[in-house]
């Protein structure tokens, strides 16, 4: 099978690979289809190199915050969200959260703070708006990537004004640029299994498309080994490179591989994702996003082992040292929530890689030997 692979479907592929041309739909499905995983990990790495990637590997120095895990969104493949009158809910105050970041901040230097919460239905838009200028002005260095495009869409639904209204106001307190999550599968199909209450791709598009306009760049993402066919995947990351095409502000894509523990799904049955198409679907993804140039390989989701092995399938990025990450952890990750600096150094190094430690906006901070 792996000997047919390169001869039927990959070597046509590789062509294109090495004439700068740009893979179609069949071209994804192909490479989904495959089970020639080294030949998919090396055909992604020199993607990457013809494309003009070279040996360095990518981290930030950053701090994941949560503000409120109250949500109004049912979604089954989540095991952060709560409703209100649960136990284990919280919401923070602007002065809370701000004790607390400046507390952290003393403790380790970061740069950048990365926040996500649920979509409460029992705050406003002064909310979300009031922590930023408060985080600005009590750490005016950092960096606040904060709110995924479906807490901007629900943001916009509480005020009753647009998407681009609600990301003004935020910029104008201090939003620097925005993670990827909320994207999940495009596909109408998957949305209505798996998030039904949550806005439709349309609407995740259309805040990006914002964001970008607006000088805000952002980062994308998608949610696999759930109910989604190959096609889906496929069709999801080609919706993301169109949309690049369009605007050119997604600095980087993570692929996020499901976690069932605590979910709806655990109850069905669903089960962790493997190796194997964890490295598949990070390869094809280098393989299909010809236009964006960091491919995060998580390491919160599949453990530095495997983050480290990612290197050699198309990655060039491996987040950072994180800190205090809450959603993979509901759901079962067994990863720990912090790397070291050290630690990640050593485990690029050990990939034969560059480690590089980065800003929020890709500007290189400091530079280790191979
Ligand atoms: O949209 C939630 C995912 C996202 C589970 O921009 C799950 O650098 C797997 O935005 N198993 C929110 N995934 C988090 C997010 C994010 C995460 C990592 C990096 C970045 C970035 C952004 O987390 C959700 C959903 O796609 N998610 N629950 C789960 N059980």
């Amino acid at each position: 099978m792996a000997v047919l692979d390169m001869l039927e479907t990959l070597a046509p592929i590789r062509e294109k690979i090495e004439a700068g041309a740009r893979l179609d739909f069949e071209d994804g499905v192909a490479l989904m289809e495959s089970d020639d995983l080294l030949a998919l990990g090396e055909l992604a790495d020199l993607a990457r190199r013809v494309r003009g990637g070279g040996d360095e590997v990518y981290f930030v120095q950053g701090i994941n915050m949560y503000q409120t895990n109250v949500c109004r969104v049912k979604c089954k493949f989540c095991a952060f969200a709560k409703t209100r009158k649960q136990e284990e809910s919280y919401t923070l105050t602007a002065d809370e959260l701000v004790e607390d970041a400046v507390a952290q901040h003393h403790a380790a230097q970061f740069t950048e703070i990365h926040l996500v919460n649920g979509e409460n239905p029992h705050v406003d838009l002064e909310f979300y708006a009031e922590v930023l200028r408060k985080l600005r002005s009590a750490l005016p260095d950092v960096h606040l990537k904060f709110y995924t495009a479906s807490e901007i869409h629900h943001m916009s639904k509480l005020e009753g004004c647009s998407h681009e209204e609600v990301l003004r106001v935020l910029k104008d307190a201090g939003l620097g640029s925005m993670p990827g999550g909320g994207a999940e599968i495009f596909a109408d199909r998957v949305r209505a299994l798996i998030a039904p209450g949550k806005e439709p791709a349309e609407d995740w598009f259309d805040v990006h498309d914002t964001a970008h306009r607006l000088g805000i760049t952002t980062q994308c993402t998608m949610l696999y080994g759930h109910v989604e066919t190959y096609e889906e995947r496929v069709d999801h990351l080609l919706r993301l490179r169109e949309q690049q095409d369009k605007t050119g502000g997604f600095l980087s894509f993570i692929p996020l591989a499901f976690h069932p523990e605590n979910t709806v799904f655990e109850r069905r049955g669903f089960r962790f994702t493997t190796g194997a198409d964890d490295l598949k679907v990070i390869a094809v993804s280098r393989l299909l996003l010809d236009n964006i140039e960091h491919i995060k390989a998580y390491w919160i989701m599949m453990g530095m082992p495997m983050a480290q092995l990612a290197l050699h399938f198309g990655a060039n990025d491996v987040q950072g040292t994180v800190v205090r990450e809450q959603i993979f952890q509901a759901a079962g990750a067994t990863s720990g929530t912090e790397q070291k600096i050290s630690e990640l150094v050593r485990f690029i190094q050990d990939a034969g890689r560059i480690p590089v430690q980065r800003d929020s906006l890709y500007n290189e901070l400091h530079r280790w030997a191979a």
